[in-house]
């Protein structure tokens, strides 16, 4: 069964950034409630910023589960990644992922490295980086076993890395990391960019795609762009895909607009009720 999902950001550096909520984590609970949402994603600054008993109340009354937790925080606030030149930057970059596997572990949920993969520059060669970013997930997918959740892998478009675009070098990318614990994030608008066809990449991932990114091609929720949903849709349906689609939309008119739009695509593609 594929869940429905938004996101909540609660990095104030982050605005203007695609999230659907901002800030206000109980409004966003409340109204994805009433709009028939499954679960919430949230995007924190730091772990220790995260309101963990609210958090567990709010989902606790509105009957929501978490799906997932990124780690962009560590990036946007303290510009560290795993492929740094510096290997001091590369453990704070792994230890800050680490913390945010233990606080979505504790809920059931994934924790996401999407910026936080980094880029290689300068004097360093994308083997190198790749190697680091390797040994970085190896690391943080084996710690993330204990939970019984996989990793997230998100493969970003060429203008926000310079590492994996595309499904058929992110497939061969995760084949070299030795665990299972692993799996990838498919966002459409990164896809948008990258992929001949969206779906045929959806089919690339199979059985490794473990959270969908559902939103437009230019970052508006599902339905306010020009991405042809219905492919991608089958595609997720036909590789027994039985995770969240998450709304990771630019809040445009509004956020409770986009939510309610991205709402309106998922019954309109997954049926009457929602995602399913
Ligand atoms: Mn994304």
């Amino acid at each position: 069964m594929i869940e429905s999902c938004v996101t909540v950001s609660l990095v104030s550096q982050a605005k203007g950034g695609p999230f659907v909520y901002w800030d206000d984590l109980a409004l966003a609970c409340e109204q994805a409630a009433s709009m028939g949402y499954d679960a919430i994603e949230i995007f924190p600054p730091s772990v220790d910023s995260v309101p963990v008993k609210t958090l567990r109340q709010l989902l606790s009354e509105h009957n929501l589960r978490l799906a997932a937790v990124g780690t962009g925080g560590g990036w946007v606030l303290n510009k560290w990644h795993l492929c740094h030149a510096e290997a001091r930057v590369r453990q704070q970059a792994r230890q800050f992922i680490s913390r945010v596997i233990d606080l979505a572990g504790d809920f059931g949920a994934s924790a996401i490295v999407g910026s936080m993969q980094g880029r290689f520059e300068g004097e360093m060669t994308r083997d190198q980086a790749l190697d680091w970013l390797r040994d970085g997930l190896f690391e943080l997918g084996e710690h993330a076993k204990q939970y019984g959740t996989p990793l997230l892998y998100e493969p970003l478009n060429r203008y926000e890395t310079n590492l994996i675009n595309r499904a058929s070098d992110a497939v061969e990318f995760l084949e070299s990391i030795k665990t299972e614990h692993v799996r990838v994030l498919a966002d459409l608008f990164h896809m948008n960019i990258e992929e001949g066809s969206i779906a045929d990449a959806i089919r690339t991932y199979g059985s490794r795609l473990g959270h969908v990114h559902f939103v437009d091609s230019n970052r508006r929720a599902a339905g306010m762009g020009h991405i042809d949903f219905a492919p991608v849709v089958t595609a997720l349906k036909e590789t027994g895909f039985a995770g969240f689609a998450s709304a990771e939309a630019l809040p445009l008119p509004s956020s409770e607009e986009a939510a309610r739009q991205t709402m309106v695509a998922f019954k309109q593609y997954f049926g009457a009720q929602g995602p399913a």
